[in-house]
């Protein structure tokens, strides 16, 4: 239920000027007005602003626990946050004079009260596919209180209360007397990043957490290696990062490299999922581990190339169950992504010893029967580590036998395809993943953001049940032409659109509303110093250096 009162002065410090002419959209050209919501992005499930505003001074002003909270001082996710909020808040606030205690302005709000309201506030666990992320806000006299079951509820609610925050037109921290309930309408929003095709620095996934905080995305989909390269440095098999990686010490990623990772996105409620992609987009894994790779044919002699991992030796299962245990140990999330895409036939085709394996085990030509048979003994040994998988959707499209936990992962195909396919997916029993229509490495011109806004993963044939196992999405930036030199700008704000998607209610589909709290949101991440690109003509208030 929503209800609202009409603000007056809202939205004039993080404003996004649309200045003398009209906007028009692809299909319905129409003036664009101020939201009523301001800048919240994505929308809350619930949100209530009244026109009574309250300053914000940045010496008085305190994030604090409440006495009845139970995490305390030690609660490094919370600590962590209030520091980070408190500064985005009043970082860029220029000292304004006496603007602050002129005569009739708002009462001052003092503080923000930060209430774990169940036993195990979660402070020093892992967030999880099941983490609550509810909270509830409420900005009034004599001071604001954000109430969560846990802390990652408080994260979230926190980074709602600093996007209350505006300048009022004398250049005071304002924020409107607000209530708001807010929880995600799915549980997985992930960005998936792609650092085989280029390289990324640590510095750059870390701003990439960042901003996924400040967008409500939970799940950081690691596709570590692939084909170009394998930066992935591994105790078990050094050998494969020395040989794989495009540089063996200035391209890689050490354990601690690793650790800091899943610890920085741990302390923003963010799961880091990694993909280790077999038996395909796995050229480079083939210089650090012999006989690892299908050596191909041409004629009766190999041809000196290699394809996919080799799924008739027994060395290759061997390799993969000591690789396996590792990657369970140094990424604690309950789930892997094992990738299973995109298998190319034509080397196994070639190859002798491949064909008569296919006539024993009774394939005929059935080469995805080949392919099933790895996926099934790499599932195996994967079950071992207890942990969840995740897969690529052509794995269940090979008839591959998952264990009722398995995530799907749905990537490609026309809007009629996958809903097709999520449909099918879903009858089955299995949980679903949506990336087809959030592929953010494609550009056109234009406002791309609303095609990918307009996508919803419940849209297709099915029962309630059915709906309910979609478990969210991810947006992907594949790195063929992206490094560290392009990747924020493309993915914000575009990914921004896919955020709201998958928090917000299914309602909220308003495009000028939308468009609106978008232009004020990226503005705002370009405040935070975030080079997220324009959706459209305009400008922002505090303008990128
Ligand atoms: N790499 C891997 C890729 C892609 C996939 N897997 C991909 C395919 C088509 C497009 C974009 C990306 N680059 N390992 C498919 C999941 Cl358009």
């Amino acid at each position: 239920m929503f209800i609202t009162v009409k603000l007056t002065v809202l939205l004039l410090g993080l404003s996004f000027c649309y200045g003398r002419r009209r906007y028009h959209f692809d299909e319905e050209p129409q003036p664009v007005r101020a939201s009523k919501y301001g800048s919240l992005w994505p929308l809350p499930q619930a949100v209530k602003i009244s026109e009574q505003s309250f300053k914000l001074i940045k010496n008085s002003f305190a994030i604090v626990d409440s006495k009845e909270s139970s995490a305390g001082p030690s609660c490094s996710p919370l600590q962590d946050a209030y520091y980070r909020y408190y500064d985005y808040m009043f970082g860029s606030a220029k000292h304004r004079g006496l603007s602050e205690n002129r005569p009739g302005g708002p009462a001052e709000l003092s503080e923000l009260q930060v209430w774990i309201t169940s036993p195990d506030s979660e402070c020093d666990s892992l967030p999880s596919v099941s983490s609550d992320e509810s909270y509830e806000l409420s900005v009034d006299q004599p001071y604001a209180i954000l109430k969560a079951p846990k802390v990652w509820g408080a994260l979230r609610g926190l980074e709602t209360f600093s996007q209350l925050v505006y300048e009022d037109e004398y250049g005071t921290k304002t924020i409107n007397s607000t209530a708001i309930s807010d929880f995600p309408r799915f549980a997985h929003r992930g960005i998936l990043l792609d650092t085989s095709r280029h390289f990324l620095p640590v510095k750059i996934i870390l701003a990439t957490l960042e901003t996924m905080a400040m967008n409500k995305f939970n799940v950081f989909h690691w596709h570590i290696v692939d084909d170009p390269s394998f930066p992935y440095m591994s105790h078990t098999f050094p050998q494969l990062s020395k040989q794989g990686a495009y540089h063996p010490y200035t391209h890689v990623y050490t354990a601690t490299d690793v650790q800091m990772v899943i610890e920085f996105a741990r302390l923003r409620g963010i799961r880091v999922i990694p993909e280790f992609d077999t038996p395909g987009h796995t050229e480079s894994w083939g210089n650090g581990q012999k006989d690892l790779l299908t050596p191909c044919y041409s004629g009766s002699a190999p041809s000196g190339s290699f394809g996919p991992v080799n799924p008739i030796l027994n060395t290759t299962y061997d390799f993969m169950n000591k690789l396996f245990q590792e990657i369970s140990t140094v990424f604690p999330d309950a789930y892997i992504h094992l990738g299973g895409d995109e298998v190319d036939f034509s080397c196994w085709k070639s190859n002798p010893d491949i064909q008569k394996f296919m006539d024993q085990q009774g394939f005929g030509k059935d080469y995805s029967k080949l392919e099933s048979f790895y996926i099934q003994r790499l599932l195996d040994i994967v079950t071992t580590t207890k942990k969840g998988y995740m897969v690529w959707q052509e794995v269940f499209d090979n008839g591959v036998k998952l264990k009722q936990d398995t995530i799907i992962h749905i990537w490609k195909g026309t809007e009629q395809q996958y809903q097709n396919e999520m449909a099918r997916i879903t009858s089955a029993g299995y949980q679903t993943l949506l990336s087809t229509p959030w592929y953010l490495n494609r550009v056109t011109y234009g406002q791309d953001w609303l095609g990918f806004y307009k996508a919803d993963p419940q849209d297709f044939k099915g029962t309630e049940a059915q709906k309910k196992l979609v478990v969210g999405g991810e947006a992907c930036l594949w790195g063929e032409y992206v490094d560290a030199t392009n990747l924020t700008p493309r993915l914000w704000p575009r990914a921004s659109a896919v955020a709201e998607r998958l928090w917000s209610s299914k309602d909220v589909t308003d495009i000028n509303d939308a468009f609106s709290r978008l232009s004020m949101h990226r503005c705002r991440m370009v405040e935070r110093g975030i080079p997220a690109e324009p959706l459209v003509t305009g400008y922002c208030t505090h303008e990128y250096r």
